[in-house]
């Protein structure tokens, strides 16, 4: 029962996505529905999508558990093809999928293409893996023992991916979880369904086995399930913080292996001697790049005095000057919210700053032009304010960016530090010294030097500390070690 979800191939804006649970698309079993309109325009139903129920996310666990044991016997080179079959399937439809992503999601087109390019670069790294995943053979300490270790699968891992980045982060989990002979349940954001059903149909359609990958769209109960159910070895989630320490509290009954990639609040220092064009450019596409909704969102600058006013300036005129509109449209630079939810949020965390004693510089409310009233945009903002407030503090994941000012290096380090969160960290300065310094003292994941604390390359470890991760790194090198198990082996030969 595909209901005509693949009529033209990919599903279509406005389509009913379904669930795909042991090779079978099919309905929520309660037939509960949920509904997505177009971030850009409210009265246009973009997506409808299964609620599933526990039980729903049940089956597919159990699809995903009967195909663990004959997936784990195909060796990691044949594995590795199947990947690379899904790359060049998703390739050749990238600008597809990268407007169906857009019409999703709301981000600007050019975002969504460099969305899926990422996807693809991080595939074509992670599939490599495939001929690379190696153990070790240790030194002997009996001369007729051989000693050894190799990676295991964990078994079936469930994978929670956001609506933020819907086409990279799922590609980021199932790839390596696949490369190491995982099987997964995908739960995508029910704000995002077409995207990963997209995904999906793609290693549908280039011979994954059944019950190998599984799809689950739902909101609380499937995520639920995922954590609960005893048949699941890992799970993968990417989204806030309250959310993934409910996720932590409630895997620790059972010592569930987990990887979190959570919230920030991340700071670009500004010292006197930065180019102050390129320091500007680094708050405008960290801060206010799709639309502020993203965890390594560049949110606070902190600026030394001397260099104070001129660097506001240019970042207030260069957020005031960028156009927001639909993401489909060419020329515009940022699209809108994603829902009404993150829209009453980042109002609320503005009218928090104001009554802290924040100073609006430029934006502060909805664009509510005729041609922008039926969407849920929102200016491009600048606040000048004090770190400790709770706008310098909290994750408002909107494009709001706060600006502060410090006296030298030291206090903007101890400031840059201050806060829970330690995703990214990213300083503009000259200073050789400076530079090693302060990649050396800063309590990130992910350090940015002279460039936006933003993106990163595909074979480079992701992820944060303190509030911002837990768990181990996502994509690169590091990936595998969530993904996979280490046995060791002694072989007495004599
Ligand atoms: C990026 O910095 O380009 O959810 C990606 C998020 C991150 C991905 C950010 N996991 O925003």
């Amino acid at each position: 029962m595909e209901n005509g979800l693949f009529e033209n191939g990919l599903p279509s804006v406005g389509a009913t996505a379904l669930n795909y649970i042991d090779g079978k698309w099919e309905g929520a079993t309660q037939e509960r529905w949920s509904d997505r309109y177009d971030p850009a325009d409210q009265s246009v139903l973009v997506a409808r999508s299964p609620d599933s129920s526990k039980q729903d996310a049940a089956r597919a666990i159990d699809a995903a558990s009967r195909a663990a044991d004959e997936w784990r016997t195909w060796t990691a080179p044949s594995r590795a093809r199947l990947l690379f079959a899904w790359l060049h399937w998703i390739d050749e439809r990238r600008d597809e999928i990268a407007e169906l992503l857009t019409r999703e999601e709301g981000k600007i087109l050019p975002e969504s293409v460099g969305e899926v390019k990422r996807a693809l670069d991080i595939l074509e790294y992670t599939a490599g893996i495939g001929r690379r995943l190696d153990g070790k053979v240790y030194p002997s300490d009996e001369a007729t023992v051989f000693c050894y270790s190799t990676p295991q699968p964990l078994g079936v891992v469930g994978l929670i991916s956001p609506w933020n980045f819907p086409v990279a982060i799922p590609v980021w989990k199932i790839a390596p979880a696949l490369i190491a002979g995982n099987t997964v349940v995908l739960k995508p954001s029910p704000l995002t369904p077409l995207t990963a059903t997209a995904l999906v149909r793609g290693l549908e359609e280039v011979g994954c086995p059944l019950g190998v990958v599984n799809l689950v769209h739902g909101d609380v109960e499937p995520g639920e399930e995922l954590v609960s159910n005893e048949s699941v070895n890992g799970i993968s989630f990417t989204g806030s913080t309250k959310v993934g320490k409910a996720i932590a509290r409630a895997a620790s009954e059972r010592l569930l292996k987990l990887q979190l990639e959570l919230g920030g609040k991340n700071p670009q220092i500004v010292l006197d001697d930065a180019d102050l064009d390129d320091a500007v450019s680094g708050v405008v596409s960290g801060g206010l790049g799709s639309t502020g909704q993203r965890c390594t969102a560049t949110s606070r600058a902190l600026v030394t005095e001397k260099i104070y006013d001129a660097f506001l300036d240019k970042l207030v005129s260069r957020a005031s000057a960028m156009k927001v509109g639909p993401g489909i449209e060419p020329g515009v630079d940022m699209g809108p919210l994603v829902d009404q939810r993150a829209l009453n949020g980042v109002t609320g965390w503005l009218t928090v700053g104001g009554s802290e004693g924040a100073r609006l510089r430029t934006g502060g409310s909805r664009s509510e032009t005729s041609s922008l009233a039926k969407g849920l945009f929102f200016q491009p903002t600048v606040v000048e304010a004090q770190q400790g407030m709770q706008i310098t503090r909290e994750e408002i994941f909107g494009p709001v960016v706060a600006v502060i000012k410090v006296k030298d290096f030291e206090e903007a380090i101890g400031l840059a530090n201050s806060v829970r969160y330690g995703l990214t960290s990213t300083v503009f300065t000259r200073d050789i010294a400076r530079v090693f310094s302060f990649a050396e003292r800063a309590r990130a994941g992910m350090v940015h030097v002279n460039r936006p604390g933003v993106g990163g390359y595909p074979h480079v470890p992701f992820g944060g500390i303190k509030d911002s991760g837990y768990g181990g790194r996502e994509v690169g090198d590091e990936v595998m070690s969530f993904y996979t198990e280490t046995k060791v082996v002694y072989v007495n030969f004599k």
